[in-house]
């Protein structure tokens, strides 16, 4: 992509209002904008690495054998009226009249749309077990919303329901969708701290939370630092034994770590997982017949990301004073090539072409040096080519990596080289 092509709104300064870092870049570097309070247009740098985040995400639960599928952002009322939580859900829930004067709201959450979606084809245990999940914008009209994508009031969510036949069966699905959220944070660079949760007012019994470390979070967890080798070891039941708490003193003394291995620090919530059993398929009535002729409820258990969240803790895990530093799994392009010989574009053209324009954002534009350093250290992918003079006379570029700073001189072959063969 060459930037006199493309659409990067960047900003010289903050805008006030943004107090954490994640927020300021995000709109600095030309990713969002924010169109009301809790609400952000994606720009196409933004939505690249969405799409990135989406991906990595898809990928592991498609392994994972869950099926993805799309349900609707408004939702009528009356299957809420029906699982009972119509009344409970409160100011968050935005609630809306379609011409007919029936109640309809944009969905802060699908448990009883996916209900509704599989009640009347899902009869026999044969169809079991089953796992649905869907990429979707979420509505919470929050009291608060606040860091940028962190707390929106519209926000991309990945949401995913599993269905079984019995308590074993469902704790399986669970078992199985916590692996796999190791997975796709660990894909994404990141560590996660699982801490056992409240259920809040999605309900049930069994619910874990996936957090990363940082000091701008919200929530303050303890847990117990055994947690990082075993999080290496993926060893899932020693891993949910293991205790780690939010916010919460009292639970932290029912369950004694050992002072020398309890750590305290500021957290954000990038996944929640819960098992409710039947808090939905019984209200809503869906059945399945057992091998033995019974019939029972269905056992259900619901799994959220985080989507557009997770591109605020990205940048809140890495980046430095100059700006962004994508890890390369979710960089919207893997080179930065800035062109400082405006006269003579031959030499970046030419790299620019060989590498394929869909890894490469070129900065061809006539702004001057400095400009053009700072920005492709604010928007942070993670690897610069950077054309000189010693292009022209020697055929020599340098190679920058945004993460470390090290410069590397090299041959523009060596250069195409590197970066076409990984
Ligand atoms: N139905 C369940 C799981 S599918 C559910 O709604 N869970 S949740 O309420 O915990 O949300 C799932 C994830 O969405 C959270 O872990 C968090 O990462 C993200 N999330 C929740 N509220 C917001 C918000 N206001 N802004 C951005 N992300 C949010």
């Amino acid at each position: 992509m060459r930037l006199s092509k493309y659409y990067l709104p960047t900003l010289k300064e903050t805008p006030a209002g943004a107090e954490i870092v994640s927020h300021k870049y995000l709109l600095r570097a030309g990713l969002i904008k924010q169109t009301a309070s809790g609400i952000y247009s994606w720009l196409p740098l933004g939505l690249s690495v969405l799409k990135n985040i989406e991906n990595i995400i898809r990928d592991e639960m498609n392994k994972s054998g869950a099926i993805e599928a799309l349900m609707p952002c408004i939702q009528p009322a009356t299957l809420w009226q029906e699982s009972g939580r119509y009344d409970d859900y409160g100011k968050e829930m935005l609630r809306i009249k379609d011409r007919h004067e029936s109640d309809m709201l944009f969905g802060p959450t699908h448990e009883e749309v996916v209900t509704d979606l599989i009640r009347d084809a899902v009869k026999s245990y044969k169809n079991l077990p089953l796992c649905l999940y869907q990429i979707q914008w979420k509505f919470r009209d929050e009291v608060r919303p606040r860091y940028g994508v962190m707390r929106g009031r519209e926000f991309l969510m990945k949401d995913a329901y599993s269905f079984d036949v019995s308590y074993e069966s469902a704790m399986d699905s669970y078992n199985l969708m916590y692996k796999t959220y190791i997975k796709i944070f660990k894909r994404m660079g990141l560590t996660p701290i699982v801490l056992r949760a409240d259920t809040g007012p999605i309900g049930g019994n069994l619910s874990h939370e996936f957090h990363i470390l940082a000091n701008t979070g919200e929530s303050t967890l303890y847990y117990d630092n055994k947690i990082f080798k075993l999080l290496e070891s993926e060893d899932i039941e020693s891993l949910k034994n293991i205790y780690a708490v939010a916010d919460d003193m009292h639970d932290l003394k029912l369950c004694f770590i050992p002072q020398k291995q309890l750590n305290i620090s500021k957290g954000i919530e990038i996944g929640h997982i819960f098992y409710f059993g039947d808090k939905y398929s019984k209200p809503m009535n869906v059945k399945v017949t057992l091998q033995d002729g019974k019939n029972v409820n269905i056992h259900m258990g619901s799994y959220g990301i985080g989507v557009s969240r997770l591109v605020g803790v990205i940048i809140e895990a890495f980046h430095d004073d100059k700006g962004i530093i994508w890890p390369e799994a979710v960089a919207p392009f893997r080179i930065g090539l800035i062109n400082l010989q405006t006269k003579a574009t031959g030499a970046a053209d030419r790299i620019y072409e060989a590498l394929k324009s869909d890894k490469v954002f070129y900065d061809d534009t006539e702004e001057n040096v400095g400009v053009k350093f700072a920005r492709m250290d604010l928007i942070g992918l993670p690897w610069q080519i950077i054309v000189g003079k010693k292009a022209v006379s020697e055929n020599i570029v340098e190679i920058k990596n945004r993460a470390t700073g090290e410069v590397e001189e090299m041959r523009i072959e060596e250069a195409i080289n590197r970066f076409s063969t990984k």
